[in-house]
């Protein structure tokens, strides 16, 4: 069991330490922008899909991202499946006040090019992110992220969880 262990982290490091550049910066990187302009890796926003939306609510006078539990489904299902498609987050911020989407792949084992997305949605703002989907299926970390806000530490987080 450890040999095999071992060996497949060894093929990591041979990879890591074989990969180029481009790919270095390639992962963990991610792009903001609004539908009609932004683009990821080449492919414009308005062509992709929304995979997941998250809206900043007020409930009974707490902060929350909405919806509290979303699943990223990257299962390949279908003819050709998803394909390396990018992924796509729709964030609308529907309160009077600024609020934070921090997204991060970050954890004790994660490369230092893992993805940490942060970013800030004005009141009544609407931003889209587009993530390279080997961001989110090279990851070390467990198939369960948080979307949390970096403003309000009172701010409610919105659980992710990913199958791969
Ligand atoms: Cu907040």
């Amino acid at each position: 069991m450890h040999k095999v262990l071992l060996s497949v982290l060894l093929s990591f490091i041979l990879l890591a330490a074989g990969s180029t550049v481009a790919f270095a910066l390639q992962s963990g990187g991610y792009t903001v922008g609004d539908l009609a302009t932004g683009s990821v890796v080449g492919q414009p926003f308005s062509s992709l899909d929304v995979d997941l939306e998250f809206t900043a609510l007020d409930i009974g006078g707490k902060k929350v991202w909405y919806p509290g539990t979303a699943i990223l489904d990257l299962r390949n299902s279908g003819t050709m499946g998803r394909r390396g498609q990018p992924i796509l987050f729709k964030v609308t911020n529907a309160t009077k006040a600024e609020h934070g989407f921090a997204f991060s792949a970050d954890s004790p084992f994660a490369g230092p090019t893992s993805m940490q997305i942060k970013i800030k949605v004005p009141a009544g703002g609407t931003k889209y992110i587009g993530i390279p989907v080997s961001d989110l299926t090279y990851v070390t970390a467990a198939g369960n992220l948080k979307a949390k806000c970096q403003l309000h530490a009172g701010h409610l987080a919105s659980s992710v969880m990913i199958l791969k």
